[in-house]
């Protein structure tokens, strides 16, 4: 296994929507395990393909507490087919370092996506697990966080994130 890189705002892969995956291969499925590494090492609760410059429509998840065993979650094309109800959520993003914002997200979803084994599931859900899922989903769609928050709060998170990324440049 490898740890990827993960880009930070503005970079283009993070303003591009991600291309289906064709076929579930064993490349994706190294890519599937690469990013879930990544993603515990950063750490985090998911990652999509475009966070790390693949423009793949592909994102991991794992919203286990530490003192609970992993439950990693592989979504492969997914797509979200119910949406309901309202959640305002303090959500992170690790392309986003230094930066907590409420986004308001829909409370249940449905979603269909095939596994890492390339099989087709759908997943009823709410709380978390759906935050998670919407936020990952608008990576795949070119969309984060920034691009849900007003003029004002998007140049206070611009600010936030030029001084995270120099802090820890410089050590
Ligand atoms: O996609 C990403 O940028 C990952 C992001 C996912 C996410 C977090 C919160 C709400 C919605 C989506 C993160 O994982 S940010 C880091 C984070 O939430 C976290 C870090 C350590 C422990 C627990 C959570
Ligand atoms: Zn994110």
């Amino acid at each position: 296994m490898a740890l990827l890189e993960i880009l930070h705002y503005p970079a283009p892969a993070l303003r591009t929507r991600a291309e289906p995956v064709n076929e579930v291969t064993e490349e994706i499925r190294k890519l599937a395990e690469d990013m879930a590494e990544t993603m515990y090492a950063a750490p985090g609760i998911g990652l999509a393909a475009n966070q790390v410059g693949v423009l793949l429509r592909l994102f991991v998840i794992d919203i286990a507490d530490d003192d609970e065993p992993s439950q990693l979650r592989v979504f492969i094309n997914p797509e979200i087919v119910e949406a309901d109800g309202e959640q305002v959520y303090a959500e992170g993003c690790l392309s986003l370092p230094g930066v907590s914002e409420e986004i308001k997200r829909a409370e249940h979803i449905v979603i269909r996506a095939l596994d890492a084994q390339g099989q087709p599931f759908e997943l009823s859900t709410d709380g978390l697990l759906a935050v998670a899922i919407q936020h990952e989903n608008d990576h795949l769609n070119g969309i984060t966080m920034i691009d849900k928050v007003s003029t004002l709060k998007k140049k206070k998170m611009q600010r936030q994130v030029q001084r995270a990324v120099q802090e820890a440049n410089a050590g």
